[in-house]
């Protein structure tokens, strides 16, 4: 009986060790003067997206890269056949925004499989099933859950009435910060007895949805006084929507979001909005140094965690002059 547990488990050591393209490690980044990368951008409809597509190609010319840029706008089939395209032109690394959390998944497997390492970049695909260390190197980004519950904390400490009746408008579904935004948001504001949320509604992360899915929703809840946004386009998107119904962001109605960007930061600095989580899309100096640790052996931690600042009517005017 004994002999044979051994045998089994040289057998089954023997065997991994022979099964290559199986390996649990994602492949490895030859050292190079010049690599031909890709970044396979999800859309362009919106200011951060806009600042991170820039920020990759500002840092093409200090990393040596040959930048190669697609733009899925907006269709996660896109995105993937554009990961495909880029895995035939033989690009050395690829950085992935994933739009959702599932059907990138393949793309991903499938980089690896044609020897290309991937990071995946401000946002994330399913743990369970691909993971960071294995079918991609690391994921490089901000901690949404933690975002989601830093807005709730400023709406507790700074919400004055005795009843708060919450709309939520979500990201992008299926998207990770849609996802974790929500769960670290509903969860913290649900230990505070005084709040409800009464919708909670995609707008898709796109200031024109998240006004129309305010209008609508103002409608079936007209005593609505937060308003929680995933994003800050569409935090913008709610206040039109709120002021053409004729109410009175930041008086009657507490606008919170997600992001940093520059109308969010002016909207704070008008009173009309009350707090902004940073989320920054300034990716390329970071994907950049991450690449080269990479390429140099180093083994990289599974989640390269961006810090992020709060804005507020303290900060928010400072800091327009830098913001996307
Ligand atoms: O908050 C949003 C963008 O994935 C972190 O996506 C990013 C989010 C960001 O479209 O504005």
């Amino acid at each position: 009986m004994k002999r044979r547990a051994i045998f089994s488990a040289a057998l089954a050591a023997a065997i991994a060790a022979t099964a290559g393209s199986a390996s649990a490690e994602p492949p490895p980044l030859k050292q190079k003067d010049r690599y031909k990368v890709g970044f396979a951008q999800m859309e362009s409809n919106n200011p951060w997206r806009i600042a991170e597509t820039k920020s990759f190609k500002d840092s093409a010319e200090s990393c040596n890269w040959d930048l190669i840029a697609t733009d899925a706008a907006g269709s996660a089939a896109k995105q993937v056949a554009d990961v495909d395209s880029m895995i035939a032109q033989g690009i050395d690394v690829l950085f992935l925004p994933p739009r959702e959390e599932k059907p990138l998944i393949p793309a991903v497997k499938k980089a690896k499989a044609a020897g290309i390492p991937t990071f995946l970049v401000d946002r994330s695909v399913d743990e369970s099933a691909a993971k960071a260390g294995e079918d991609y190197v690391s994921f490089l980004g901000s901690d949404f859950v933690d975002q989601g519950r830093r807005v709730a904390d400023w709406v507790i400490e700074n919400f004055k009435g005795d009843k708060g009746v919450i709309v939520e408008l979500e990201g992008t579904t299926g998207s990770s910060p849609a996802n974790d935004r929500k769960s670290g948001f509903d969860d913290r504001i649900a230990e505070d007895d005084r709040f409800r949320i009464v919708a909670s509604q995609s707008g898709d992360f796109s200031r024109d949805q998240g006004r129309q899915v305010m209008e609508t929703l103002l409608q079936a809840h007209p005593d609505v006084n937060i308003v929680y946004a995933h994003n800050d386009e569409m935090a913008i998107g709610a206040i039109q929507a709120l002021e053409l119904a004729g109410r009175k962001p930041g008086k009657d109605v507490m606008i919170v979001s997600i992001d940093g960007t520059r109308d969010a930061l002016q909207a704070i600095s008008d009173g009309k909005m009350g707090v902004t989580v940073e989320s920054s899309p300034f990716f390329g100096p970071l994907a950049c140094e991450v690449m080269e640790r990479y390429a140099s052996g180093e083994k990289i931690e599974p989640w390269v965690q961006v810090k992020d600042r709060v804005f507020t009517v303290e900060n928010a005017a400072d800091n327009i002059a830098d913001a996307y």
